[in-house]
C-alpha cells in the first residue's frame, strides 16, 4: 500500500506549509501532488513556489497560477508579481491542468477547481448536479473517462461526499483555510497504478500551525491589503462574506 499526499492552495503562507511538511515527514509520506494556487493572498509567493517545486512530484495549475502573470494595474497583484519574478510566473503558467491515475482499481482524477476550468467554482452546498459534474472528463482533462474518485482544491473548504459509488473530495487549503484556521490536506492510500480492486482510503488531515507567525510575516513584508488577509488567517472567515 502506498500513501500519496494531496495538498492545495498554499497562497504564500510558509508557516502553514512548514507545518504540513513536518507532518508529512513524521508520517514518512514522500509522494506529493499539489493542486495549484501556490501564490497570492499571503506574503511569500516566491518561497512557496520554490518549496512546492522541490517537494512535489506533480503540480497542477490553479486560477491564481493562471492569472498572476497577466498585465494588471491592481497594486496588490503587482506586489505579488514583483516578489515572484518572471521565471516563476512562467513556470506557474506552464503547469498542467489535471492529473489522473489508477489506485486500487479506481480512476482518480485531480484538478484545481473543476474538470472544465480553473475558474469554475463548485461548493459542497451547490446543486447535486453541479457536484456530480466533477466526475466528468472534458477537452482539458488528460483522459476522457468518468472518474471514480474526483479530488480538487480552490474553495478552501475540505469535504468528502459519495454519489452512486463514486467519491468526491476537496483537500481544503494549506495556507488560507476558510472553515477552521488550521492547514488542510488529504492522504490517499491504496495500490498506486493498479486497476485491480484493493483496499483504498482517503483521509482529510488538519494541521494546526503558527497563525500569528503568518500574520507577522505579512506585516513584516509590508504586504498590501493586510487587514483582509489577517482576518482570514485568524478566523478562517472568507473576506467576501459579511459578518
Ligand atoms: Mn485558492
Amino acid at each position: 500500500m502506498e500513501k500519496i499526499a494531496v495538498l492545495s492552495d498554499i497562497h504564500g503562507n510558509m508557516p502553514a506549509l512548514d507545518a504540513v511538511t513536518r507532518d508529512l515527514e513524521q508520517r514518512g509520506i514522500r509522494q506529493l501532488i499539489c493542486l495549484g494556487d501556490l501564490v497570492g493572498k499571503g506574503p511569500d509567493s516566491d518561497t512557496s513556489v520554490d518549496r512546492i517545486r522541490a517537494l512535489c512530484q506533480t503540480v497542477i495549475r490553479g486560477n491564481w497560477d493562471d492569472f498572476i502573470s497577466n498585465p494588471t494595474d491592481n497594486q496588490t497583484l503587482e506586489w505579488h508579481q514583483r516578489k515572484l519574478g518572471e521565471e516563476r510566473m512562467n513556470y506557474l503558467k506552464s503547469l498542467p491542468f489535471s492529473v489522473e491515475f489508477y489506485m486500487s482499481g479506481r480512476l482518480i482524477r485531480l484538478f484545481h477547481a473543476s474538470p472544465r476550468s480553473v475558474y469554475e467554482r463548485i461548493q459542497p452546498w451547490d446543486s447535486v448536479d453541479a457536484r456530480i459534474s466533477l466526475f466528468e472528463a472534458s477537452e482539458h482533462t488528460s483522459g476522457s473517462l468518468q472518474a471514480d474518485v474526483a479530488g480538487y482544491g480552490d474553495i478552501h473548504n475540505a469535504y468528502m461526499q459519495h454519489f452512486t459509488g463514486k467519491t468526491l473530495f476537496n483537500v481544503g487549503s494549506v495556507g488560507n483555510p476558510l472553515e477552521i484556521p488550521q492547514a488542510s490536506y488529504a492522504i490517499l492510500e491504496g495500490e498506486r497504478d493498479s486497476e485491480a480492486a484493493a483496499p483504498f482510503s482517503i483521509q482529510l488531515v488538519r494541521v494546526p500551525y503558527d497563525n500569528e507567525r503568518a500574520v507577522q510575516d505579512a506585516v513584516d513584508a509590508g504586504m498590501p491589503d493586510l487587514d483582509n488577509y489577517i482576518r482570514e488567517i485568524r478566523t478562517a472567515k472568507y473576506r467576501g462574506l459579511k459578518d
